[in-house]
Order: structure tokens, then sequence, then C-alpha cells
């Protein structure tokens, strides 16, 4: 989907015209356009002129806007409003949490035009003596500029992987490629990624080449060779691919999915064995005669091996674990019955319940648990108990109705700073589940958050721990958390703990979800759905629970509905 590319435009204009000191209404309307954008459940790329207009904030000028971008893949007003605000400026802004007041203030006054010059700046105390820069201020400048430089070396997966899957797409329908996969760090699932690679097979290696370097979402090519090119798109992120042969292509696949550590394992043992594996082949050593290369299997099997998932390839046991038989049955996309952690309409999600609904109807789910936020959470529109209880009525009373799927009535009750649950008990049981979770006072010392969480795991009442540390990925790091202890405590009380499959979150990640596991903690996959579309988002979860060796049954939501409530039960 486009909707991401386009709000983000939308955000940047409205800061470059805050900047050029244009009309607030102006501004405040590509704000809106780009809230509302972003939230939307359809694919605006497949939306007319007549449905863009009905979208709220959305006039003739900004669905023009929209249509230009899903024609020709930019927005001929944001690339002159770029030249207009000197290049400086727009790196200012670039920084996360650095908004355009301050941004022109610096520029202005201090003159800085550089990030090296902000960040020593910052870190001598020199932007304090301006007016309205506070220390937190300077504070909140050096956070964003780390995470820009870890940013601009890799970006999250959520957002680089629908990129990718577009591109291929776009191949297949305009080059003459025959096969063709996405290898490297995104076809394991890592959570960040450096760039996109990208494998085929052709009769016609130039063509292919030649359709690569003219995609819309080119913004320079690199390198265009005769079978290898390298490109860089609108999005900053770099594309290479590769034209092999087909006898070649299970050999490349697996040599270009990586990851490094693991091929060199396999290359050690191929030596081991009197073979030799590279990107084009199987070979005895000996003689050179070519024994497989074309399905990627071939690689494992020659080796003695059975198949390797992409998932587990990062040499962390995986390669002892294949030899010796012992290689976990990782769980599937389609062992999920059902989503624990969606939100509606009455608190911050975009959907009723019928509609919710249809949706994990569609999915082949067998139920779903509507877990709205507590009062406590102003911002998120949290539910009183009153009108949560209102909610369970309205439930039950859908139930009757419902065949073959049940809602199970829930909360997302806030853990509030001194480790209270933002309900009561009382309002707590009677609830099918409750996930308890935390929204504030992420400064708090590890000890402080330690103990917020395992209060909440002490409370008979609470099932499910939601995304336990509060990581937006590229935007804002983990909250201090002893994992160790926290799972410890999960284990021992049978509170089970969120994968929270939301792409920015994937939170446990991948090197939690292994220790838990290991542990015995119970574990569910969770999306966190706050509008239609995001319960797609169970892939990313399904994905991080791979990578960290997970099988059906460590987790919940495989079960079927009376095993399931069973174990919510503590
Ligand atoms: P990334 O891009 O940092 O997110 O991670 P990868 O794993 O995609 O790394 P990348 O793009 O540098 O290379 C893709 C795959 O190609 C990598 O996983 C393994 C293979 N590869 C690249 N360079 C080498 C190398 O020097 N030796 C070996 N054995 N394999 C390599
Ligand atoms: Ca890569
Ligand atoms: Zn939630």
């Amino acid at each position: 989907m486009k909707n991401q590319e386009i709000a983000r435009i939308f955000s940047d204009m409205a800061d470059l015209l805050e900047i050029k000191g244009e009309n607030p209404f102006r501004i405040r309307a590509y704000r809106r356009a780009a809230l509302n954008i972003e939230n939307l459940s359809t694919d605006v790329a497949a939306a007319s002129e007549d449905d863009l207009l009905k979208i709220p904030g959305i006039g003739r000028d900004l669905a023009a806007k929209i249509l230009e971008f899903c024609g020709s893949g930019k927005i001929q007003a944001y690339e002159d409003l770029r030249k207009e605000v000197p290049e400086g400026l727009s790196l200012l802004l670039s920084v996360p949490g650095l908004g355009p007041k301050t941004a022109k203030l610096l520029f202005e006054q201090l003159h800085v035009t550089d990030l090296r010059d902000l960040e020593r700046m910052a870190k001598e105390h020199k932007l304090v003596t301006l007016p309205g820069i506070k220390d937190k201020t300077e504070e909140n400048i050096i956070k964003g500029l780390e995470m820009l430089k870890r940013g601009k070396e890799r970006q999250p997966l959520g957002k680089v992987l629908p990129v990718a899957k577009e591109i291929v797409d776009q191949m297949q329908a305009k080059a003459p490629v025959n096969r063709i996969e996405i290898a490297g760090s995104l076809r394991r699932w890592k959570e960040t990624v450096k760039d996109i690679d990208i494998l085929a097979t052709s009769r016609d290696p130039k063509g292919v080449m030649h359709a690569f370097a003219r995609l819309p979402q080119v913004r320079d090519i690199l390198m265009q060779g005769p079978t290898k090119s390298s490109v860089i798109l609108h999005t900053g992120i770099q594309v290479d691919l590769r034209v092999v042969e087909e006898e070649s292509f299970g050999a490349a696949l697996a040599y270009f999915t990586g990851s490094k550590s693991h091929n060199i394992r396999l290359r050690e043992m191929a030596v081991k064995a009197g073979l030799k594996i590279n990107e084009y082949g199987i070979f005895r050593e000996k003689d050179e005669k070519k024994l497989g290369g074309e399905k990627e299997e071939d690689v494992y099997r020659l080796l003695g091996l059975p198949f390797i998932p992409p998932e587990l390839r990062e040499d962390t046991g995986e390669v002892e674990a294949a030899l010796s038989g012992t290689l976990p049955r990782l769980i599937e996309l389609s062992d999920i019955k059902g989503d624990l952690h969606v939100h509606t309409k009455r608190s911050d999600g975009s959907h009723d319940l019928e509609e919710l609904v249809a949706e994990a109807r569609k999915r082949g789910y067998r139920y779903l648990a509507i877990t709205d936020h507590s009062k406590g959470l102003g911002i998120a529109r949290g539910l009183s108990e009153e009108k949560l209880l209102e909610e369970k009525r309205e439930i039950a009373a859908l139930n009757k109705k419902l065949k073959g799927f049940q809602l199970l009535a829930g909360v997302e009750v806030d853990i509030r700073g001194d480790g209270s649950m933002d309900f009561d008990d009382r309002i707590l049981g009677e609830m099918d589940i409750v996930i308890a979770s935390i929204h504030s006072g992420f400064k708090q010392s590890k000890e402080q958050m330690t103990r917020r969480l395992v209060a909440a795991m002490r409370n008979p009442h609470v099932s499910i721990i939601a995304h336990p540390t509060g990581r937006l990925i590229g935007e804002r790091d983990p909250y201090e958390v002893d994992m160790q202890e926290l799972l410890n405590v999960a284990a021992e009380t049978g509170t089970a703990i969120e994968i929270n499959a939301y792409p920015l979150r994937l939170d446990l990640n991948d090197a939690h979800a292994r220790a838990a596991r290991e542990m015995g903690v119970r574990l569910v996959i969770s999306t966190d759905t706050h509008v239609t579309h995001q319960f797609e988002y169970m892939e990313y979860g399904v994905a991080i629970a791979r990578r960290g060796w997970v099988e059906k049954g460590d987790v919940l939501n495989t079960l079927d509905l009376r095993s399931l409530r069973k174990k919510l039960r503590k």
C-alpha cells in the first residue's frame, strides 16, 4: 500500500510549509490528511478521485496529488517545496522529534546546517541559550540523532517488505522474468534490513535489467550491468537484482539468503565432505562435477541435512539441531485460530464488532478477543467501567447470533506508574480475557518497570502481558526491563507473554521469544489491530515467533476456544 508513503510526504509538506511561514490552515490541512491516510483501511492506490474525496480532510487539490503520486511515484509540489527550503534546514527536519519550529530556530539563530554540528552543540549545551529550547529538547535531539544514524543503516522490516513485494509484482508484470524471489535478510524476516536483495531467472537478462532500472520507484541507478543492477528507491532504500542461470537458482537463493555466518558453517561442512558450495551450485571437489543447485533443497540434501527454514539461518544452533535431527517444527500462519488483541471504535480503533467479526472470519479465525483500552488512557479514548460492561453485554448478545465463531470480552488494562491496574479486580474478574500493558512512565528505572510488570502478572485476572518492552523500531527504544525476571514470573504465574505483531513493535523480539519458549513461558501472537487491514500483520508476528524457534504448541492462540479459555484462567 502506498498510504504510508503518501502520509509521510504530506506530513513533510506540512513541516516545509510551516518553515516557510505559510497559512496555518493549509499546514493543518496537510497534517490532518496525513493522519487520515495513515489510518485508512483501504489502499489509496486503488481509489478513484470520488473515493478519495470521501476521505475526511481530502479535497480536490489533495486528491489530485494522491493520484499524481500513484501514477508517477512522486508529487511535483513536494519536490518544488524541498527545493525552496535550504538543504541544511531539511536535514534538520529529518531528525526524529525535531519539529519545524526548533529546526528554523537552530538554522536561523545558530546557523546549524550539519548534523555533526548539531550533535556537538547539543552535547556542549549550546542549544539551551535559545528561547524555547530546554534541557529536555536538547536530550531529545541527541536521542533523535542516534536513532537517525541507526535508521540510515537499517530500516524496519515492516516498511521494507511491502516495498519489496511490490517490486517483485511489478517485475512479474513488466519484465521477462521466469522465477523471481526475495532473498537476504528480508527472506529471513529480520526485524531491520539494510537493503532489498532480489534474485531472478530469465531468457533475457538484459531486458530484465532494463525494466528494473525504469520502475517508477527508482530514484537513482547505482549500477546497471548485464545480469546485476543496483538502484536506490525514492524511499532511500537500495535494491540489488541479480539474474542467475535456471540450473543455479537454488544455490544462488541459498547463498544470497544468508546469513553470512550460516553460509560459512555450510561451506565448512562441505569441505569436510569433499564438496564445494558456492552461488552456482554444489560440486564434487576432486573432479568439479556438479551435483545439484537448481533447487535450494539440493544444498541441504547433499550435506546430509534436512531443509533449514530461512528464519533459522543465523548460526545460532540451527546447523547443530539439523545434524542431530532436533530442528523445531516451526509454527505456521495457518496454525493461528484467532487474534487476542483488537480495538474497536469504542476506544481508538476504527470499526464496530460486526465489522471486526466479518474480517476475522474471512481469515478463517474461530475467535477474536475484543480488548479496548481502559479509562486512564485518555489519548486512546479509554473506556470507563460502565462503557466496558456495556461492550461486554453487546458482545454476549452478538455471540448468541454467531455460529462457529465467538468473541471474547476483554480489556487492555493500563498498568499505572505505581504498578496498580487501571481497573479494580471486581471489573477485571468480569472479563473473559485481560491483557495488561504499559503506556506511560517509559523513563522509569529498570527496577520500577520490572516491578510494575511483575505486579501485573501477579494479579490473578491478568492473562497476558502485551508489547512487553514498549519499543517502536526506529522510533522509540524499549523501556528498561529485567527480561529474565519478567520471564521467570511469567512461567511461575502462568501469565502468557504477547508477541505483538504490529510491524514497528515486534515485541517480544525473536531472541526474547526464544528465551521465553525455552523457559516454558506461554506465548500469544496478536496484531493489536485498530483498522481491519492490520489483521494482516499476523504474518509478521508468526515470522518473529519462527525466528524464535517457536512451535505451535508454545502459542495459546493456536488452541481451540475451549482449551484456550482453560489456559487463560490462572
Ligand atoms: P542486511 O542486508 O544487512 O540486512 O543482511 P543480509 O543478510 O541481507 O546481507 P547482505 O545484503 O549483505 O547479503 C545478502 C546475502 O548474501 C548474505 O546474507 C549472505 C550473502 N553474502 C553477501 N556477502 C557475502 C560474503 O562476503 N560471504 C558470504 N559467504 N556470503 C555473503
Ligand atoms: Ca540484504
Ligand atoms: Zn492495544
